[in-house]
């Protein structure tokens, strides 16, 4: 086992209940072995990027400290994206970037670059996603972003439109 490092987790979803479904994968990243959940941002209403022709995400961010090396930390994610009824070999070739029930992508891992098949980190399009950016420099804006700084230097360079924190169903006022 190794030390503890910061790793942060974009969670998304637009089919059949996203907010059920990033709120259910918020509570599973909870019960990840040698894993502790730091924080949990907001859930944003956030519009499709990269696609646009398909329905608005749920977007939030999960910092974590966890002493998972990034491969097994990526397996976990996938676990968790399965047990919620993603189909991969159903989707992944047809419609990249197309919608999907649950999507948990590793971020950021402890400030270090990781480059294996199957694994990018920085997630090689963080840089150019709000929709990722606005919930992580929520909880981890002075998170270090290798070749980009820290998060909350990166949000500086995206266009923040259109995403916006759902309301709080708790608060009745
Ligand atoms: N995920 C994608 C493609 N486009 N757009 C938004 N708003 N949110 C996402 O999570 C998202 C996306 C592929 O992973
Ligand atoms: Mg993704
Ligand atoms: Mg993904």
């Amino acid at each position: 086992m190794s030390a503890p490092v910061h790793a942060c987790i974009g969670l998304g979803a637009n089919l059949g209940n996203p907010e059920a479904a990033v709120r259910r994968a918020a509570e599973a990243l909870t019960g990840l072995p040698d894993t502790r959940v730091l924080a949990l941002s907001r859930l944003y209403r956030t519009p499709a990027w990269g696609q646009v022709d398909q329905p608005d995400f749920v977007n939030a961010a999960a910092l974590l400290k966890t002493g998972l090396e990034p491969e097994k930390l990526l397996q976990e994610l996938l676990r968790i994206e399965r047990e919620a009824g993603r189909d991969r070999a159903a989707t992944t070739a047809s419609r990249r970037w197309g919608p999907r029930v649950l999507d948990l992508d590793l971020l950021l891992y402890a400030g270090r670059v990781v480059d294996l098949p199957g694994l990018r980190v920085p997630h090689p399009h963080l840089h150019e996603r709000a929709f990722a950016l606005v919930p992580l420099a929520e909880i981890a804006p002075a998170e270090p972003f290798p070749g980009h700084g820290t998060v909350a230097d990166a949000l500086r360079g995206v266009d923040a439109e259109g995403i916006v924190p759902l309301a709080d169903p708790a608060r009745i006022d």
